[in-house]
Formats: C-alpha cells, sequence, structure tokens
C-alpha cells in the first residue's frame, strides 16, 4: 500500500512537472510567434513628392536673396501667393511696416493659405519665407555683408509645405490646415554691428501675425513649424521651447519620423532653446507649436556651419532630407480625426 502511495505520488508529481514544463514551452513558443508577426507600420498619408518639393526650393532660390525691400522679395512673394492659389488654398495677405532694428521700415508681407477655412479643428504649419539680409557668420568682412541665397534657412520649410499644400489639394483631410509664410524673421541685428540696439529683432513677421491673426481670436490644436530642413545631415533635435510649451506634439512628431524609418534625422535628444517663429505663436497663445530645425552640438552657433553662410544654397539640399520631415508631417496630419 505505502509503496503503490509513492508511485502515486511520483506519477502526480511527474504529471505535474510535465506540465509546468509544457506550459513553459507553450508560453515560449507563443512569444515566439509573436515576435515574428510584429505587425510593419502601415502609412496612412500619400506619397510625399520630394522631387516637386525641390523643385520649389530652387524656384524660390532663383529669385536670388528675397530680402525685405527688394524685388527678389517681392516677386519671389508673388510666386508663393499664386501656388497657393493653384493649389486651392483660400489666400490671405498680411501686410503692415515694420521698424527695422537700424531705424527703417521694413514692408512686410506675411502670406496665409487655408484650407478648409469653416472647420474649428484647425493644425498650423509654418515656415519664413525672406531670407537673411547678410553673410554675417562668414569670417571674411566684405563677405559678411552680401545677402545669402537662403536655400536651407527659408526656402526648405517653404518649399516642403507648398509639396504638402499640393497633397491637401489631391487629397483632402478631415481638419483645417493653415499654412503660413511668414516674413521677416531673419532681419535680427547682424554680427558685425557691435553698437548693440536694444529690442527683439526676430521674428518680426510672426509677432505680428501672432499679436493680429488674420482670424480675430485665431486658435489652432498644434502648431508645427519648419526651419532648415534641407541639409543632407540635418539632425532634428527636441528644441527647449517646443518642449516647454507642446512636449506631447514633440513626442507626436518624433514617433512618427521613427516609425516611418526616419530616426536618423529625428533625433530623440533635447538640445538648446531657439528664437524662432513658433516663439511668437507659442507667447500669444495662437498654438503649442513645434520649430523641426536642424541643431548642432559641434559647432559654436548651434547651427550647421552653412548658417548665415554663402554656402547656404542649392549644394546643401538634399531631397531625402526634405522626404523625411515632409512625409513626417504629412503623416502627423494625416492621422488626424475631425471635429
Ligand atoms: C537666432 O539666431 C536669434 N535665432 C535663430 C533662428 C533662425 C535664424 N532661424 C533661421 N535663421
Ligand atoms: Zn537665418
Amino acid at each position: 500500500m505505502k509503496k503503490y502511495h509513492n508511485i502515486c505520488f511520483i506519477t502526480i508529481i511527474g504529471i505535474g512537472l510535465s506540465l509546468i514544463v509544457s506550459c513553459n514551452s507553450c508560453r515560449k513558443q507563443k512569444d515566439l510567434v509573436q515576435q515574428e508577426v510584429i505587425e510593419p507600420y502601415v502609412q496612412v498619408s500619400p506619397e510625399f513628392n520630394t522631387d516637386s518639393a525641390y523643385q520649389y526650393v530652387e524656384k524660390q532660390v532663383s529669385f536670388g536673396p528675397r530680402i525685405p525691400n527688394s524685388d527678389a522679395h517681392r516677386a519671389c512673394g508673388d510666386y508663393l501667393t499664386t501656388k497657393l492659389t493653384l493649389f486651392g488654398a483660400q489666400v490671405t495677405e498680411q501686410k503692415a511696416d515694420i521698424r527695422h532694428y537700424d531705424g527703417s521700415i521694413l514692408r512686410m508681407r506675411n502670406i496665409i493659405g487655408s484650407y478648409q477655412p469653416e472647420k474649428a479643428k484647425r493644425i498650423l504649419l509654418f515656415a519664413h519665407w525672406d531670407t537673411r539680409p547678410w553673410a554675417d557668420r562668414e569670417t571674411d568682412l566684405q563677405k559678411q555683408k552680401q545677402p545669402i541665397l537662403g536655400a536651407d534657412d527659408g526656402a526648405s520649410g517653404v518649399g516642403v509645405l507648398l509639396e504638402i499644400a499640393r497633397q491637401l489639394q489631391q487629397k483632402p483631410i478631415a481638419v483645417g490646415i493653415d499654412i503660413i509664410f511668414f516674413d521677416l524673421e531673419d532681419s535680427g541685428q547682424p554680427v558685425f554691428d557691435t553698437h548693440i540696439v536694444p529690442g527683439e529683432w526676430w521674428c518680426l513677421g510672426s509677432e505680428y501675425w501672432a499679436k493680429n491673426p488674420h482670424v480675430p481670436e485665431y486658435k489652432a490644436s498644434y502648431g508645427i513649424l519648419l526651419d532648415m530642413v534641407g541639409a543632407p545631415d540635418a539632425s532634428f533635435m527636441k528644441e527647449g521651447y517646443s518642449v516647454q510649451y507642446a512636449a506631447n506634439i514633440v513626442e507626436k512628431i518624433w514617433r512618427t519620423a521613427v516609425n516611418l524609418g526616419y530616426g536618423q534625422f529625428f533625433i530623440s535628444r533635447n538640445n538648446g532653446y531657439v528664437t524662432d517663429d513658433h516663439l511668437p505663436v507659442n507667447k500669444h497663445h495662437r498654438a503649442p507649436a513645434v520649430d523641426i530645425i536642424n541643431i548642432k552640438d559641434n559647432t559654436s552657433t548651434g547651427f550647421p556651419s552653412h548658417w548665415h553662410t554663402h554656402d547656404d544654397n542649392m549644394n546643401i539640399i538634399s531631397r531625402g532630407t526634405l522626404k523625411a520631415v515632409g512625409q513626417t508631417v504629412m503623416e502627423v496630419i494625416y492621422s488626424e480625426k475631425g471635429d
């Protein structure tokens, strides 16, 4: 009887052990299977055409430096207005006379293209279209006094947004979109003028709009600024004011970029505070706004080495970078649900 008991006991333990073992291997197999069938990310947005974005950058640069009060500035402004109109946006222009740091008057022209203006839920996409009147980061003083072409600093963000405008006409989305090309971003006091004039001389177009929006009481769910989004080795780090005012939008954009395979451009690191067009937009509460901007930690300025030099020309524009930024922004906005 005792022996029988023992056998019985051993058998029960045996069955128990084998159950545990088989359950474990069962679970292991399941884990394996689950790992093998991780779903690839399925893109919801139409394909951003980077050749077309490149052309829009090239066209702006072909006017020459788009410095305030110049013929090239006027001609390029007309081009941008015409393009937005052709792409089906409702276009509004804001004009005002704004005081420059040296006391002269700059004739400002902000260009706004609205899609589905009747919709309450809106997203604001913006870039500056003016170019810096000086190459004040050149070492040679003569070169410093010449205006830059601003292929990256100016034209790249606008080029990407024009392509997005074209796409919005082809395939409308669930939310309203406002695209703003701000003027007078880049007329801040040059470094060679050491007699510092107190005041804020950067981002004058966006400051004007944030105080006097084209629609009274204007608010957007969020805003995205594109600044210097064309260089082949661009690194978009998480800029300080963007994180301070719009942390969840920063995360949404960077996560989307990684999902699309653009993690080499969208770096998961915080780096610096930049006075840029998103600052007035944030301060005046028009939208929590994020700056996608090429930031470097291995240069003295914190910006790429071509910044505010004559190297900022078509040679530093890469279709691959325009694509990474354009497709990421499109994916973010085409994922939005309506009101
Ligand atoms: C300042 O240098 C104060 N802000 C940089 C913003 C900028 C200039 N973006 C392009 N050009
Ligand atoms: Zn600049």
